[in-house]
């Protein structure tokens, strides 16, 4: 735990509190001058993903909130959907000695290098939300998400219900996640994986819109232009498929009845569109990771040792079952 910074280090840290603040998130950013001050109390470096969604938005406030409630300080970064910013934030937790390291890794190769600078260095890593692909798995102590595989087959899964018994061709769309993320490689690989036994069930395009509503919006445009019949849409999350909605209807179709609509999440947003019947299916991901992460944090920095994956718990939406939770819906 430093009580100084060196030149070198302050600027890293000033470079990082900008990238957060362009962000327009956060709070208790690397460059508050704070750090350990002795008295026992952890302090966790956390990399962010970015903003990119509701999801991330209800991740982030979890996150900020269980560190208060659990007296842990944190350093917030936001990588703006970036790589490179996530290591760079990563480096600069390790030069300030924070007492444990969380990130959610933006896609799943490339963190063996700085992984293995946090190990030398002793400190804990704990990941929260996506996956890496190292194979060293003692490079991280935890790894506390979904099961993205299992949300993509729970959304092939309703697929092939739905179109259980009919042979016409079915002719589906795919809004992928960001490219080289877990949630994209899973969600696409667990629903292809569902639907494989339906030869009748065609994805006959699949295009990413990094996990943004606006990106969203312009791919489904490209695809509505390029495909005359387009039966089904299938969104890696709910972002995405609320853009979508958008070019659905601007073309002049009706989301959820012309066009049958699968997301993943289970936002505010998300949910009232199904509540609607705009979207027809939700399975859920879960963004409240803050507190477990924190008891995880905590249990790291003793030295405990901790279950290596740590799964969430999820369950899946229809239009009834939306209505139904919308009012106690905390995200
Ligand atoms: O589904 C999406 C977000 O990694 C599970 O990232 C997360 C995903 C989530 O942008 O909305």
């Amino acid at each position: 735990m430093l009580k100084r910074w060196s030149a070198a280090v302050l600027g890293g840290v000033l470079l990082l509190g900008a990238l957060t603040a362009c962000g327009g998130e956060n709070s208790n950013d690397a460059g508050n001058g704070g750090g350990a001050k002795g008295d026992g109390k952890i302090t966790m470096g956390f990399a962010q993903v970015g903003a990119e969604s509701g999801w991330r938005t209800a991740n982030t406030k979890s996150i900020q909130d269980a560190a208060a409630a659990a007296g842990i300080e944190l350093k917030f970064s936001d990588a703006q959907q970036k790589q490179e910013n996530q290591i760079k934030a990563i480096r600069s937790y390790i030069a300030q000695k924070v007492d444990v390291i969380a990130f959610s890794p933006v896609v799943e190769s490339g963190w063996d290098t700085v992984l293995k600078e946090a190990k030398d260095a002793k400190i804990p890593v704990i990941l929260t939300d996506r996956a890496v692909d190292s194979k060293d798995t003692t490079l991280y102590k935890s790894f506390l998400g979904s099961d993205f595989v299992v949300e993509g087959k729970k959304a092939g899964e309703w697929l092939v219900k739905e179109y259980e018994g009919k042979t016409d061709q079915v002719n589906i769309v795919e809004l992928q996640g960001t490219t080289g993320s877990a949630p994209a490689n899973d969600r696409k690989s667990g629903f292809a994986d569902a639907i494989k036994g339906s030869p009748n069930l065609k994805i006959i395009a699949s295009q990413t819109g990094d996990f943004t509503r606006a990106k969203g919006k312009e791919v489904m445009e490209a695809f509505l232009k390029a495909n005359p019949k387009i039966d089904v849409l299938y969104a890696h999350n709910d972002d995405m498929a609320l853009g979508a909605i958008e070019a659905i209807e601007a073309a002049g179709k009706k989301p959820g009845t012309d066009i049958k609509i699968i997301s993943v999440d289970a936002v505010k947003d998300g949910m009232t569109a199904l509540s609607q019947n705009k979207i027809n299916f939700i399975v859920e991901c879960s963004p409240l990771l803050g507190p477990q992460l924190m008891d995880l944090a905590k249990k790291v920095v003793k030295g405990e040792s901790v279950q290596q994956r740590i799964l969430t718990e999820e369950t899946t939406f229809t239009p009834e079952q939306a209505k139904a939770a919308l009012p106690d819906r905390k995200y």
